[in-house]
């Protein structure tokens, strides 16, 4: 199947194929022009380790080091492995972590790192600074994140649902998904609220991000099942956001609905939403799944490694289609900096 350049949107998603072997052309997608990072909006989540709003990637080498790989500041379809610049190794000894996640859990709006031992994670805060001729020095200080037994929950990730600016957690336990309220006091004491369900029957996916994809609000989950990427919109709940709910922080307003009904990317006067959109087959191939917004246009696109060679791959997110549903770009090459990496970000 060939890679689609057009940027148009059509409604035979599963047909496109985008990620299947045979499409190895560089999509030639023209980049829109660079906006500044927005506000923090529900759904998205806090990556900018080198401070100058900009997304950056950031993972654990082989070797344990906690690398980040700062956004160039300027994204070229041409050109898409410069996007990121080579590897800058901001701590060591990462290699125990059995989970490392980055987001913001203070009230700097700068990003932390989260790493899990045992059932137990620590938040290394932003020292508030980045220095490329000191960058061990980006990480401060540290404190417990939350209770213990985060070794019950999979696929974790941060997304900020209640659009905050702190990001809180998602993870997976049996066929559940769950969020947890993160909230720091005046004096950035780590809060994590008791988790609330936001779904069921994920027993049968592997790869998880959250991300407001189609810019209506609402955090959407991006799961790989089987073959398949699908894209779950967030529904909205009868529970309107509130802070009135004992002990926590927020009620989570939406929900993932995994009972797939009858025409479920048409758009009708009851669904203003689709409840999902498969967004390609051939997702065998990827190893990992994140989504960022790489071009820098505010729109959050998707990024997945490939097993064979380790190469990152973008699809680049093309806005949303009058059916609601979401139009995606062809590959762009990252690189292949990432080889061996774990817990891209
Ligand atoms: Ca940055
Ligand atoms: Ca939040
Ligand atoms: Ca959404
Ligand atoms: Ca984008």
């Amino acid at each position: 199947m060939s890679v689609d350049n057009s940027g148009s949107r059509r409604r035979s998603w599963g047909k496109r194929a985008f990620f299947g072997a045979a499409a190895a052309t560089l999509a030639v997608l023209t980049a829109a022009p660079a906006v500044a990072a927005a506000d923090p909006a529900p759904g998205g989540r806090n990556r900018d380790i080198t401070l100058d709003s900009k997304e950056d990637v950031i993972s654990r080498k082989a070797n344990g080091a906690l690398t980040v790989y700062p956004h160039s500041g300027s994204f070229d379809a041409a050109n898409a492995g410069a996007t990121y610049q080579n590897g800058v190794a901001i701590n060591w000894g990462w290699n125990n972590a059995s989970w490392i996640s980055a987001g913001n859990v203070t009230n700097d709006l700068k990003t932390d790192i989260l790493a899990q031992v045992g059932g137990i994670v620590t938040a290394y805060q932003h020292s508030g600074a980045y220095d490329p001729a000191n960058p061990t020095a980006t990480l401060g200080k540290t404190q417990q994140f939350g209770g213990a037994g985060w070794d019950l929950f999979d696929l974790k990730l941060q997304a900020d649902f209640n659009g905050d600016g702190i990001d809180d957690v998602v993870g997976r336990r049996g066929d559940k998904l769950y969020v947890w309220p993160v909230v720091p006091d005046a004096s950035d004491k780590i809060q994590v609220y008791p988790a609330q369900q936001i779904g069921e029957y994920f027993d049968g996916i592997d790869q998880l991000d959250i991300a407001d994809l189609n810019a209506d609000t609402l955090p959407d989950a991006i799961v790989r099942e089987g073959d398949q990427l699908v894209v779950y919109y967030g529904q909205p709940t009868q529970q309107a956001q509130s802070r009135s709910a004992a002990g926590a922080p927020f009620t989570a307003s939406v929900v993932f609905s995994k009972n797939r009904v009858s025409s479920p990317q048409a758009r009708t006067a009851a669904a203003a939403v689709p409840q999902y959109q498969i967004i390609s087959g051939g997702w065998s191939l990827a190893d990992r799944t994140v989504v960022k917004d790489v071009n820098l246009d505010g729109k959050p696109d998707i990024v997945s490694r490939l097993k064979s060679d380790g190469q990152l791959l973008a699809f680049l997110n093309t806005g949303v289609a009058a059916d609601g549903t979401v139009g995606f770009s062809g590959r762009n090459y990252l690189g292949a900096k990432w080889v061996g990496d774990s817990f891209i970000n």
